[in-house]
């Protein structure tokens, strides 16, 4: 008996994109474990990942195709072979196409896995080529990729290791010991060694407790905040005037417009008290390097792209972009520019787009000419994960809908599809990684074969491609093929992959990019148009907004604030915000049906201050309701100081299935945000209530 070890890289939802190892005997994985010499990884995995050989061998892996036998959503399957399956979606598609024209298929995929391949290649070439509806991807951060875009000009970001030349950190709503684990080391590091340690977050999070200062604002207030920050660094005069009369365009004006918002009525919106304003504006201004680090939970929010907008003008303020260890740490992404994904000639460009936040409402008529008659997933849960939950479920059960969902596992979303197809996990295929925390890709070799019947996306979308008669040879290369092309694609338009080889790939070290320089914008040129940063910017001004960070009421959050209890009556039917960031144990829905994380993060809960539960009749351990115009879902109540008054945190995740039908997402908006039709997940007003009490209902 022979034992390999296999090189890997972890594909889920997470900045870090680890280095693993896979040790297999006889076609069976037996250890798994972190790559030791990888240097973000530095041999350890997140409590997640750890144990994934409970995923991979999960009895419920899904090993065939099945098709269904009774009335959608009733569980009722059917075996079928894949030359079925695949010449039933293929025929169905042909008659929806001849009636209705191919922009009625709308595929639905996000990140079950971010590999290049199974991922960004398989969510365009196919769908491109059949002139289906293209899904607008802005589920996560979409509002803060154009914000950053639009005002430094690319998303290039500060290394994690470079924290050790930072004096001053603000982690600005973000949750790193669960959503970047391997940042922590590096910040504990620094905060040892003297560098302070701020975070801004409505709830105190694993992060916030090992903060030296914690903030907690009413959420979708930090746009405010940040221009209270610059309105103190500019009357205080601690500002770089030099820096931004050579760095910038639009200072004088954002100067104009920094007037208002004085501290007292920041205080006011934001809920912090009016010193603690001014003591970190003084604190950010004179300590340096400074560094604010946020990722894409702060901008979920109605005001989440002027949010970042608003972050991103105080580096300006104070000099700080170019600075080792200063400026922002968003993402990375922005070094990997890829070419070739789609390719171009036979390839058509993508039909009319679909909001992947307005899913509900396209499936029940805000789509129309044509209507969306048939849905393809793959890598996403939309049911469990997509805001306005109710109105999904409502549209897969369209009898009229043919919906098809390739997966490892029956998920919420499963559930109503016409046809299952099941998925290879992360040990069954190949694929290519690169990482927006870090600057290095990963490939990663398939460890185990396929188990059952499960194939790969990319093996999926070949089939379908020959079954509809396409033949274009992009649309039938093999894995590695389409790697080797799009690694040669992209060295042409972007130095940082010049050099770069599959050869040396398939190694199974990480191969870093060949980047000028660690630090952004360490040469001051930034990519815009004017080659500033612009804190005035045309771009938005052309597209319909604000040019300049700025701050307007938002409809759906709430300030309320327990200091001052309206009366009694009232304050009980308030309306609170509803956080539903991160779970610790799960990449948002992946994971969520694995006993061992299962038991970790306890029953389905929301976390309640005890002014509001006090109020409320609430104490711990109640079943509650959480509901609103959208839909409700019960929970168990955690009466807890970590979260604000007037705020409630409840993780994202959950399956349904596992938890009497609903989740939070059933109470979520689909409204989209200020910028690039973000989601707003928490800008969410909902009622809470003892289960069993009907005082006030919705
Ligand atoms: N363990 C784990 N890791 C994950 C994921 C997961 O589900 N679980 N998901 C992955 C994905 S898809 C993503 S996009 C990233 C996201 O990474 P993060 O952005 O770090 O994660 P979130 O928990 O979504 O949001 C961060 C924090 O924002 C806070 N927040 C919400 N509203 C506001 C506000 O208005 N102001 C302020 N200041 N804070 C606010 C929340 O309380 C939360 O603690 O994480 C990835 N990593
Ligand atoms: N309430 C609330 N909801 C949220 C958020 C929030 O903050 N609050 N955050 C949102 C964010 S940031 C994101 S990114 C989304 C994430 O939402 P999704 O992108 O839907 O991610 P997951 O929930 O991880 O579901 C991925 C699914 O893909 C499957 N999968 C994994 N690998 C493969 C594969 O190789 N092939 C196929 N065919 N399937 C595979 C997994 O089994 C899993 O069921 O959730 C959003 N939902
Ligand atoms: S989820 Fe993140 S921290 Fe965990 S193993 Fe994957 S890349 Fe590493
Ligand atoms: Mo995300």
């Amino acid at each position: 008996m022979t034992m390999q070890r296999i090189h890997g890289a972890c594909p889920h939802d997470c900045p870090d994109t680890c280095g693993i190892i896979t040790e297999v005997e006889d076609g069976r994985a037996v250890n798994f474990y972190a790559d030791p010499e990888h240097p973000i990884t530095e041999g350890w995995l997140c409590a997640k990942v750890r144990p994934y050989l409970e995923r991979v061998y999960h009895p419920d892996r899904l090993q065939y195709p099945l098709r269904r036998v009774g009335p959608k959503g009733s569980g009722q399957w059917a075996r079928i072979t894949w030359a079925e399956a695949i010449s039933e979606i293929a025929s169905r598609w042909q008659e929806i196409i001849a009636q209705y024209g191919a922009a009625a298929i709308l595929p639905y995929s996000y990140s079950g896995t971010l590999g290049l391949v199974q991922m960004t290649v398989t969510s365009s070439r196919l769908w491109n080529r059949l002139g289906a509806s293209q899904l607008q991807r802005s589920i996560c951060g979409a509002a803060a990729e154009y914000a950053v875009e639009a005002t430094l000009g690319a998303r290039h970001s500060q290394p994690y290791e470079d924290v050790a030349h930072s004096k001053l950190v603000i982690i600005w709503g973000h949750n790193p010991v669960s959503t970047a684990p391997h940042f922590m080391p590096q910040l504990k590091n620094a905060q040892r060694n003297g560098c302070r340690v701020v975070v801004i977050d409505p709830r105190r999070t694993r992060t916030a407790r090992g903060a030296d200062w914690h903030l907690a604002p009413l959420p979708n207030t930090d746009g405010v905040l940040a221009l209270g920050l610059a309105h103190v660094i500019v009357a205080e005069n601690l500002h770089n005037e030099a820096w931004l009369e050579n760095y910038t365009v639009g200072w004088p004006q954002l100067r104009e417009r920094l007037a208002t918002y004085e501290p007292a009525r920041v205080a006011a919106i934001t809920g912090l008290p009016e010193q603690d304003i001014v003591n970190l504006a003084r604190l950010y201004a004179t300590t340096q390097p400074a560094l604010i680090k946020f990722a894409d939970g702060l901008q979920r929010h109605q005001h989440g792209g002027q949010t970042v907008r608003a972050l991103l003008a105080l580096p300006a303020l104070t000099g700080q972009y170019g600075v080792r260890g200063g400026g922002v740490a968003y993402s990375t992404s922005g070094y990997f520019k890829w070419a070739g994904v789609s390719p171009e000639g036979n390839c058509p460009p993508p039909a009319r787009s679909v909001n992947m936040n307005r899913l509900g409402a396209a499936l029940t008529g805000e789509v129309t000419d044509p209507p969306i008659m048939s849905l393809y997933v793959f890598g996403s849960n939309p049911a469990a994960i997509a805001p306005n939950a109710g109105k999904i479920v409502e549209g897969l059960q369209r009898e009229d809908l043919f919906t098809v969902v390739h997966e490892l596992f029956m998920t919420d979303t499963a559930d109503y599809a016409d046809i299952v197809l099941p998925a290879t996990s992360q040990l069954e295929h190949a694929d290519l990684h690169k990482a927006y925390g870090h600057t290095m890709l990963t490939y990663n070799h398939p460890a185990i074969p396929p188990l059952g019947e499960s194939k790969s996306n990319w093996e999926v979308m070949n089939l379908l491609a020959a079954a509809l008669g396409f033949k274009e040879p992009w649309l039938h290369q093999s894995v590695d093929e389409v790697i080797e092309e799009i690694l040669m694609a992209s060295a042409q338009h972007n130095p940082a992959f010049r050099g770069i080889t599959l050869a040396q790939l398939k190694q199974g070290r990480p191969v870093p990019l060949a980047l000028d320089s660690a630090t952004p914008f360490a040469d001051l040129r930034f990519p815009t148009s004017s080659g500033k940063v612009e804190l005035f910017s045309q771009r938005l001004a052309e597209a319909g907004h604000d040019p300049l960070p700025g701050w307007t009421d938002p409809q759906e959050v709430v300030s309320y604030d327990s200091a001052s209890p309206p009366r009694l009556l009232a304050h009980f039917a308030s309306p609170l915000t509803l956080i539903s960031g991160a779970a610790h144990h799960f990449v948002t829905s992946s994971m969520a049906n694995q006993p061992s994380l299962l038991e970790r993060e306890g029953t389905p809960f929301v976390e309640i201050n005890p002014a509001d539960a006090a109020i409320r009749s609430i104490t711990d351990g109640d079943t509650v309701v959480v509901e609103n115009e959208r839909g409700w879902c019960t929970l168990r109540a955690v009466v807890t100081e970590a979260v604000r008054p007037g705020v409630l945190a409840s993780p994202k995740g959950r399956w349904s299935k596992l938890d009497g039908g609903r989740n939070v997402n059933w109470t979520t908006p689909d409204a989209l945000a200020d910028l690039a039709g973000q989601s707003t997940f928490h800008s969410n007003r909902v009622w809470i209530r003892k289960a069993e009490d009907r005082r006030w209902r919705m």
